[in-house]
């Protein structure tokens, strides 16, 4: 049998844990073939509910699943892992607004930004936890991992918006590609209809609709987290958990012919974003690592939600600045 993979989740006695897990422990993420090692960190308080998730991984017997670990460490979550889930953090209470957010969790990604140096070599290192982006800019800033090894969670954003595309054209979802999601995982992110294609053909000669693209479509990807949370009582769960594991099989495996897939990386100044930004790119596999997908344009009309968002990844980074 092949070597495990360790894989690390933080936030793991948390609602999209409890999605992701079963599914990296059943095979259903690395294939039946290989061997998962989970090791699960949380806060002492979440202790006792994280040690009824473990029980209920034993009472699975998945095959693939060769050990498990729970701490409320850090540096021992981190130990030798080839990937990490950073999910766990402070949901945003009553009245918060979007600083004192990360202001609260902005600390909690100092610490496991430096646990991250005991990760192997070839670790992969995914942030969920919001405000992603930031958090992801933190932890980076924070760690000797090579920084091309971090990247922040935009696919719940993608896989929203190809639904709502493919629903509008009346299409399977495998006939939407060239879909990218600029920006932030936030409501000023841009949802780029402009580049995506349908069936091979550029989107806007199928949905010809530009006012249900800019003014429905947009704004709908923008505010679908809260639209869910209003119907569910509580944010994106199992949506959540698959995206995240969607992001991390996307970085680690070859990007299919003539598409992308979208995740937030540093950005060296790529569409004239700030470099050292955690930025939101159409990304495509290349040797073990990622390369951005250039050339790409916007109308002025698309242009202006890029550069919306692009500042308030400035302000973000602003606000966190100490800790970076
Ligand atoms: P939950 O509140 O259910 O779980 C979070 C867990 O994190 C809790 O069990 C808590 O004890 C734990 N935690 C807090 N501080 C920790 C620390 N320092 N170390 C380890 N664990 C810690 O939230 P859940 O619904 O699972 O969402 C988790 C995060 O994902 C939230 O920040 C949420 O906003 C974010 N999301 C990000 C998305 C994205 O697209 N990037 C979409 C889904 C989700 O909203």
């Amino acid at each position: 049998m092949a070597e495990p993979i360790r894989v690390a989740v933080t936030g793991a006695a948390g609602q999209i844990a409890y999605s992701a897990i079963f599914r990296l422990a059943s095979g259903a993420v690395f294939g039946p073939d290989r061997p998962v090692h989970l090791s699960l960190l949380e806060i002492p308080p979440a202790m006792k509910v994280l040690e009824s998730v473990v029980m209920e991984l034993d009472d699975c017997a998945f095959p693939t699943l060769v050990g498990v670990e729970m701490t409320d460490q850090a540096n021992q979550a981190f130990d030798g892992v080839n990937a990490a889930l950073l999910i766990g953090s402070r949901p945003r209470g009553p009245g918060m607004e979007r600083a004192d957010l990360i202001r609260v969790n902005g600390p909690i990604f100092v610490g496991q930004g430096q646990a991250l140096n005991r990760a192997a070599a070839d670790v992969r290192v995914v942030v969920v936890g919001n405000p992603c982006n930031t958090n992801c800019l933190i932890a980076m800033s924070n760690s000797d991992v090579p920084k091309d090894r971090f990247s922040a969670m935009m696919r719940l954003d993608y896989n929203r918006a190809k639904t709502m595309l493919a629903k509008k054209a009346g299409v399977p979802v495998t006939a939407v590609t060239n879909l990218a999601i600029w920006g932030n995982h936030s409501n000023n992110q841009y949802p780029d209809f402009e580049n995506a294609r349908i069936h091979g053909q550029p989107l806007t000669n199928v949905i010809t609709d530009q006012n249900w693209l800019q003014e429905t479509f947009v704004p709908d990807v923008q505010t679908r987290g809260a639209v869910v949370i209003k119907a569910r009582g509580s944010s994106s769960a199992a949506s959540g958990a698959i995206a995240a594991l969607d992001h991390l099989l996307s970085l680690r495996q070859p990007t299919p012919e003539g598409d992308w897939f979208v995740a937030a990386v540093l950005s060296t100044g790529e569409y004239g974003v700030d470099p050292g930004l955690i930025f939101g790119y159409p990304l495509r596999v290349k040797g073990d690592g990622w390369e951005i997908v250039e050339g790409l344009t916007l109308s002025d009309w698309g242009q202006v939600k890029f550069n919306k968002v692009l500042d308030e990844l400035r302000q973000e980074r602003e606000v966190v600045k100490d800790l970076l």
